[in-house]
Parts: structure tokens; C-alpha cells; sequence
């Protein structure tokens, strides 16, 4: 018998039939391309209604699938036949062309005669199929069913095609079902995450600032400030922070410019050679510095630092570039990274191991000069912290033995925190004197021909500015952003409502956050409609937005807006005509931060005039401004007394180890009351000579 036929169409199918005497019984009907249609056509009874499915894989295998019309096609039993189902695809109409000549709704395993290069790798009858008497299946036309025995199926037509077929359970119900849960279960498991989540954003921050370190560490977490890292002490900045940082670049760069200063950049790494060039200065800090010794699998020939400043980096380039008086002033700055493996206990922003920081370094012609620039970028870190962060500050100078070693006297600001009565060193400024310019032959001839030695200054402010300020003005609800910081300044919330249409305010909205941009403030609006207002305020306090504008259904009828600011709670209305109000209104926002701060800062000075009264302000978390000898073993007996006396020992404050109990001096602040004839130390009862300001710090 003829066993290469081929099959255009239903004729020839049926002809075929008859002739390898299959007995069918034939229906003729309107096309049915679906099952719904199909199942429409009254069959005998114990046929069975087929689905004809034909899969094909990455590879352009193709499956036909013969399957009981209420079988689903499981996953399981592509694994049963040992295939990924994530690789099969329903054929499309071209595929289907190309492996049996036929067409969509028109698949039927009569085709299979078609399949002339034998495309079709395996045929698959549902079990199910087995426990009927007949199949209803499509002569290659759907407009005719036939009646046909699975045995004559399998051993008349195929068979003679040398075709054969496999029978396999295409679903294993049971195993189907355990899979729906778990995917289920799954699902279930992702909205709970999400949820927990988004929860994890928006909980309200679960202690007081009284509570002052546990919440400092929510608040860096829930502003999104901060996420942490898998190396100690060291932190991602996370956008919102990087960009209070930026801020302060861009306010930063601005002010030096003006005094001609320029950025550039030095390479990170020094030798040893290098480092211990300025022996003197460096032997304090030597523990702190962090080496790379290997590349690869092996040693370098010589380890290379990290740099901790750049000191030493940059004088011998110095060295080269000044060598006449027209060579000077010389004044750079550089914004990068630092690295000092610290042992104290880490907090983020306030001590890392790794931080970022401006540092600056210029040279002079005279003394003179290089004072006056030691003093006005000290006039520079104090506008920074004030302008900018709303962070008051104390400007002084360091005592002797507080200074950079390195130099002839160091200025600082300094600040302190109100919570628990800390001094921070905000930023410092130094004189170098002509230290470092005989060290490293940084000299020129002046005009008179004689060589001089350089005069020196260096400067650095970093990312400890940005913990500062958190402390300073965050509350229980979170972070409270000065407004010059903030990334957005401002938040829009619409307030969805019944009688309200919701495009017309997300329109009004939009409006406002147009005008809002035109007066270059940084606004978004918050039009998500997956959160609920609330929530949205939850979380723009959180993250300490200084204003949210509020747009509800009374707002919208009044062509207002609600206005609530975050450092005080104020909350009411202003029309529409009054948005240009919004950049006065963040000017008096920051300005009574800064107030409130520096009444808080001021609450936490107190004066002493002898031991006991001393001891017992500092034990109440004050800093205490006392007249003193400036002698530097005076400066230590303090040091080591307050440290013995101390209600606060080390393990104590703060739930953390990292503080000590004794008071050490902050500076002299430059703002000095005269003394008076015949006043005496606190402590020593010798001559006074200064004011001076102790306090714990950080
Ligand atoms: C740690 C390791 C090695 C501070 C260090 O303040 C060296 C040092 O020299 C070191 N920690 N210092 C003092 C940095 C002085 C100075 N450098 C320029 C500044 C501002 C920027």
C-alpha cells in the first residue's frame, strides 16, 4: 500500500480513510475553528471531543497533542517527557503551515500525512482519550467531523505513515493542583513582602528622639537616607542624602571661587616613602591609615596608602609649580574620598571609615595672608553649616595640644548637639605656618631676590556636616530637611474625593507644580494612586519634604491650596494668585530653624567657675565655657578628672561605647569677653589667659 500519500484537503482525507478501510462515521457542518464550536456537533455516544494542539520549541520541534477536550495541558507533563515548558509555544499560523500544511482551527493528526520533513517529533494522546470509543476529529477541513476508533487511528492511518504515538497522562490533577497552591502561596508571600515593605517605609518611627541613638539610626533608614553595607563603618548614601551633599558642593565651590580658589584633582594612592615624608604629624594618625598590598594573587612590590589627607600628595607638586613670587598665592581644593580604618564605634555620617570631604590647600607669599584665608573660609564653613543646614555653630580656635600637629594653629567651628550635649567639630581650617613648606622646599624668591619659604593653609569640611544637621532638626516623626537642602522642597498631594473629578485636580495639580517650577523650586507632585494621602504624608514627613501642599475638594472649589510645613506643624491656606509666597515662605521656614537651633545650641552652654559647679553641668549634658590657664597640663588633669568623675562612664551614654565620659576642649571661640584682672583657671587657680569651651564629643 501506497504509504506516501499527502493530504491537501478533506476529500482526499476521506478518500484516504475509506481506502485503508477505516470505518468513520462523517459529519458535515459550518467551520468550527474552536472547541466551542466544536462541542456544538451532536456526536455518538462515548466519542470523545478532541483538542488538537501543536507545540513547537525553541529548536522547531514540533509536539501534536491529541488531548480530551476538558484536559489542561499541565506543566508537569512537560517535565514528564523530560522538556522545559517554559521552551514550548503554541505554533503560530506559519508554523503550523510549515509542519502539516494546515492551518489555525484546522490542526487534526490526519495532517501529520503533510509533514513530508518530518517536523513533527512526537504525537501525544491523552490518556483520558483511551476510555473513549471514538474520537471526533477533522478530516483536514473543519468543516466535517468524523467519528474514527483511537486503534484504527493508531494502527491503520498512522501506522502505514510509520508514524506512532505515545499515550501520557497530561495532567497529573493532584501534582497540577499542589503546583497552582504554590505559585499561589508565592504570590501571597510577594504581596506580604511588598506590603512589609512598603511598611518598612512608612511605620512611623518606633522610638522618641529622647531615645536619641536608636533613633538616629531609623530615621538615616526610613528618610531613605541611608542603606547599610557589608564592610564596618562603612555606608551607601543613598540619593536623598547624596544630594544635600551635592547642595553643599555647589554652595561650597560657589563661595571659594570668589576667593579664586580651583579644583583639581590628585591621585589616591601614596608610597610610604611619600606618606612618611612628614614624619611628625603623620605619627599620630599611622593606625588609621588603610594599605593595599596586593593585585591579583600577588604582592605589590611596595604597598600603597590610601589616602587619609593629601598632604603629602600634593606639596611636592607644589614644590614644582611655585617658584617666583608670581607663583603665588597658589590655592586648589579637591572634593573625594577618604579613607582612616578607625577603631571607635562607627556612625553614619558622623565617623566612617570611608567619607567624602572637600580639603583645600593654598600657599602664600606672607603670613599675613595666608591668616587672613585661614579666617575667611572659617567665615565659609560657618555659612555652610548656617546658610545652608541651619546648623549654628561656635567659630574658635583649638587648643595646642586639640590642633593639627602638623601646622601653627588650627580654627574650627564647632556645634553642639542639643540632645545629649556632644560637641561636633564641623569643619576645620588651618595655618600652617611655614611647616610643611620647609619639609617639602616650597619656596620662591621674593622680590627682593631672596628665597622664602611658602606660608600654608588647609581646610576640610565632609559629609559628618550632613549627621549634624539630622540631629539638629529631626523629630519624632522623622527627618525635617532645611529647605536649601531638600531635594524636593516642596510636595503636591491630591486629595481625591467623591465629588471631586479626578483628572480635573491631577490637572489643577500639575498647574501648580508648573508655576512652582518657574519660581525654580524643586516640587513634586505625588499623584500616585496606589497610596492613599495619608500615607503619602507619612512618608514625605518621613523623608523631612519642609512643605506639602495639600489639594483637596475645598481647595479646588476655592482655588487654594493647604499648606503644612514640617519643622512646625503651621498648617493653612493660600490662594492660588499667592504661590509666589512659596520662596518666602522656605526663606522664614529655614530662618526659624536656624533660630530655634541656636536657642537650643545656646541652652546647652553653661558657665563654670570652679570643679564642682563644672562637673555637675557636665553631668547634666551641657558644654561648659570656663576661663582657664591655656596651660596644657591643666587641659589633661581635666581631661583625666572629668573622665574619673563622670556620672556617664563610657558603656553608658547613649547605649553606645564609642563616647567617653570625659570632657575635652572644643576651642577657644573667637568671641572673647575681656578678662578681667585678677581672674583665675576654674580648675588650677592660675592666671587666666582664655575662655574655653569643654564638653563631651563625638
Ligand atoms: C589620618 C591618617 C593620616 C587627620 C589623619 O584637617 C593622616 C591624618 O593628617 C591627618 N587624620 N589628619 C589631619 C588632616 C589635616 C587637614 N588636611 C587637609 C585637615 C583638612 C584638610
Amino acid at each position: 500500500m501506497d504509504n506516501n500519500f499527502q493530504l491537501p484537503n478533506k476529500q482526499a482525507c476521506l478518500d484516504q480513510l475509506t481506502k485503508l478501510g477505516i470505518d468513520y462515521i462523517a459529519h458535515h457542518h459550518d467551520p468550527v475553528p474552536t472547541m466551542e464550536d466544536v462541542v456544538k456537533i451532536k456526536v455518538e455516544e462515548g466519542t470523545a471531543y478532541v483538542k488538537n494542539l501543536l507545540y513547537v520549541d525553541k529548536k522547531s520541534n514540533y509536539y501534536l497533542i491529541l488531548a480530551n477536550n476538558t484536559t489542561q495541558v499541565g506543566k508537569l507533563f512537560w517535565k514528564t517527557l523530560g522538556l522545559a515548558s517554559g521552551n514550548m509555544r503554541l505554533s503560530k499560523e506559519e508554523q503550523i503551515a510549515e509542519a502539516l500544511k494546515s492551518s489555525k482551527g484546522n490542526v487534526n493528526p490526519f495532517a501529520v500525512a503533510n509533514d513530508t520533513n518530518n517536523l513533527v517529533k512526537n504525537i501525544i494522546i491523552d490518556e483520558e482519550l483511551t476510555k473513549y470509543k471514538r474520537l471526533a476529529l477533522h478530516p483536514i477541513e473543519n468543516t466535517t467531523t468524523v467519528e474514527i476508533s483511537l486503534d484504527d487511528l493508531q494502527n491503520k492511518f498512522l501506522k502505514i505513515l510509520n508514524r506512532q504515538f505515545t499515550v501520557l497522562q497530561l495532567t497529573d490533577a493532584a501534582a497540577e493542583q499542589k503546583l497552582e497552591q504554590q505559585k499561589e502561596q508565592q504570590k501571597e508571600q510577594q504581596k506580604d513582602q511588598q506590603k512589609d515593605q512598603q511598611n518598612q517605609q512608612t511605620l512611623a518611627i518606633t522610638v522618641k528622639k529622647s531615645d536619641f541613638s536608636e533613633w538616629y539610626q531609623q530615621v538615616i533608614r526610613k528618610a531613605e537616607l541611608i542603606e547599610y553595607y557589608d564592610v564596618s563603618g562603612c555606608y551607601i548614601l543613598r540619593p536623598w542624602a547624596y544630594f544635600i551633599w551635592e547642595q553643599i558642593q555647589r554652595y561650597f565651590d560657589d563661595l571659594i571661587r570668589t576667593e579664586e580658589v580651583e579644583n583639581t584633582y590628585f591621585p589616591m594612592f601614596l608610597s610610604a616613602k611619600h606618606l612618611n615624608k612628614e614624619k611628625e604629624h603623620v605619627e599620630g594618625f599611622k593606625a588609621e591609615v588603610a594599605w593595599v598590598t596586593k593585585y591579583g594573587e600577588s604582592d605589590l612590590n611596595e604597598p600603597l596608602a590610601i589616602r587619609p589627607t593629601s598632604e603629602t600628595i600634593m606639596y611636592p607638586a607644589f614644590a614644582k609649580w611655585v617658584q617666583s613670587h608670581r607663583d603665588l598665592p597658589l590655592k586648589v581644593n579637591q572634593w573625594t574620598n577618604i579613607v582612616r580604618w578607625e577603631f571607635k564605634f562607627p556612625t553614619p555620617f558622623i565617623r566612617t571609615r570611608e567619607f567624602l570631604w572637600q580639603e583645600g590647600h593654598t600657599a602664600h607669599a606672607t603670613r599675613e595672608e595666608a591668616v587672613k584665608q585661614v579666617y575667611t573660609i572659617l567665615d565659609f564653613y560657618e555659612q555652610v553649616y548656617g546658610e545652608l543646614l541651619a546648623v549654628p555653630v561656635i567659630k574658635g580656635i583649638k587648643t595646642e595640644s586639640e590642633k593639627f600637629a602638623g601646622g601653627d594653629f588650627t580654627t574650627t567651628v564647632e556645634t553642639i548637639i542639643p540632645q545629649n550635649g556632644r560637641g561636633l567639630q564641623g569643619a576645620t581650617s588651618h595655618h600652617l605656618g611655614q611647616n610643611f613648606s620647609k619639609m617639602f622646599e616650597i619656596n620662591f624668591e621674593d622680590d627682593k631676590k631672596q628665597k622664602a619659604f611658602a606660608w600654608q593653609t588647609s581646610w576640610g569640611l565632609t559629609t559628618r556636616s550632613i549627621g549634624a544637621m539630622i540631629m539638629f532638626h529631626g523629630d519624632d516623626k522623622g527627618l525635617v530637611l532645611p529647605p536649601r537642602i531638600a531635594k524636593y522642597q516642596i510636595v503636591i498631594i491630591p486629595i481625591i474625593h467623591k465629588d471631586l473629578d479626578e483628572n480635573q485636580l491631577n490637572e489643577r495639580c500639575e498647574q501648580i507644580r508648573q508655576i512652582l517650577v518657574k519660581q525654580k523650586l524643586r516640587v513634586h507632585l505625588d499623584s500616585r494612586d496606589n497610596y492613599s494621602p495619608g500615607w503619602k504624608f507619612n512618608k514625605w514627613e518621613q523623608k523631612g519634604v519642609p512643605v506639602r501642599l495639600e489639594i483637596g475638594p475645598g481647595e479646588f472649589k476655592n482655588n487654594e491650596v493647604r499648606v503644612v510645613q514640617r519643622f512646625d506643624n503651621k498648617k493653612y491656606q493660600i490662594k492660588l494668585e499667592e504661590l509666589n509666597q512659596l520662596t518666602q515662605i522656605l526663606d522664614n521656614i529655614h530662618n526659624a530653624m536656624l533660630d530655634k537651633a541656636r536657642t537650643e545650641l545656646n541652652q546647652r552652654i553653661k558657665q563654670a567657675d570652679n570643679w564642682k559647679e563644672f562637673m555637675s553641668q557636665l553631668n547634666q549634658r551641657n558644654t561648659i565655657l570656663t576661663r582657664w590657664c591655656e596651660r596644657q597640663e591643666c587641659e589633661k588633669e581635666v581631661k583625666t578628672k572629668s573622665g574619673i568623675e563622670s556620672k556617664e562612664k563610657d558603656s553608658e551614654i547613649d547605649g553606645q561605647v564609642q563616647l567617653t565620659g570625659s570632657a575635652k576642649t572644643l576651642c577657644m571661640p573667637l568671641k572673647q569677653d575681656q578678662l578681667k584682672e585678677g581672674e583665675v583657671c576654674f580648675n588650677c587657680g592660675q592666671q587666666a589667659k582664655k575662655y574655653v569651651l569643654w564638653g563631651r564629643s563625638y
